[in-house]
């Protein structure tokens, strides 16, 4: 029955197809943005991107050799019997092989440490505390069943005082700037998520951590939970909007201000608003 080695062989055919295609078809599986399907916007990004690459490479190569060597075991040894029905070539037996299971422990464990020690410099970069940039923080964000929650410093560009600025799903920062937030969660484990920052941290109860990333392009992105956090869990997806310049951002920071100095004022003012903002 040589069916069988036919079925894998279509089959490694079919992955070594999308294998090949991956890496260059954006938005494939690395998301971007979408005016520029081929351009990564973060620096993180391109370092995370060229470690999916290497990965991608290694088990690429793997699979279609081992997909090789499987279907060319099964057309060439393929079952055969003679006019009694008896096996033409009879199987053997053997127990167990050394040598084998040595081979197939070091390579792949010489893969994983390889990798474990090549990503050593992109992860601290990116989630060491000491390489936190040196800047005054964008916000506190923090996570809860089903939304982010926005607290950004108000005039006085200090956190945590009464003229912060408080929003939900919207994040806002400048572009060629380090953005510094604090994340926080209330209730259970969130992931902050923006795909095109190639950005992912859990939110953890009772931790307060601080995640960077920057963009080289203005723009609007995308910002999701990546931690499925019960039932509303689709509903946490935000807006990240890039400003062009720090005026610019000024400028949408002043309008967020009036809007909540408006809606505390309509608030004292009772339901009918009898406190007109000016
Ligand atoms: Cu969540």
């Amino acid at each position: 029955m040589r069916y069988w080695s036919l079925l894998f062989a279509l089959a490694a055919l079919f992955c070594i197809g999308a294998f090949l295609y991956a890496p260059f078809h954006p938005d494939w599986w690395l998301p971007n943005s979408p005016s520029e399907p081929h351009h990564t916007v973060s620096a993180f990004g391109r370092e995370i991107d060229s470690l999916f690459i290497i990965i991608l490479v290694i088990t690429g190569v793997s699979f279609i050799g081992t997909q090789i060597a499987l279907v060319w075991v099964t057309f060439r040894f393929v079952d055969r019997t003679d006019a009694q029905g008896m096996p033409v070539r009879p199987a053997t037996y053997f127990h167990g092989s050394q040598r084998l299971e040595v081979i197939w422990t070091i390579i792949p464990a010489s893969i994983l440490v390889f990798i474990a020690l090549y990503q050593m410099g992109t992860w601290a970069s990116i989630k060491f505390r000491s390489a936190a940039p040196k800047v005054q923080p964008l916000a506190e964000v923090t996570a809860r069943q089903f939304q982010w929650v926005m607290r950004y410093p108000g005039a006085d560009g200090r956190l945590n005082t009464s003229d912060d600025v408080h929003l939900v799903n919207d994040l806002h920062f400048v572009k060629g700037r380090q953005a510094l937030i604090y994340l926080k969660s209330t209730d259970v484990l969130h992931s902050f998520f923006l795909p095109q920052m190639r950005i992912k941290q859990d939110a953890v109860p009772g931790l307060v951590i601080p995640v960077w990333f920057d963009s080289d392009r203005a723009g609007k992105f995308d910002l999701a939970c990546a931690e499925l956090c019960g039932w509303g869990h689709y509903k946490m997806r935000g807006n990240v909007t890039v400003h062009e310049t720090q005026s610019e951002f000024d400028d949408w920071m002043k309008r967020a201000t009036d809007a909540q100095n408006v809606s505390q004022l309509v608030a004292v003012g009772g339901p009918q608003g009898e406190v007109k903002p000016q």
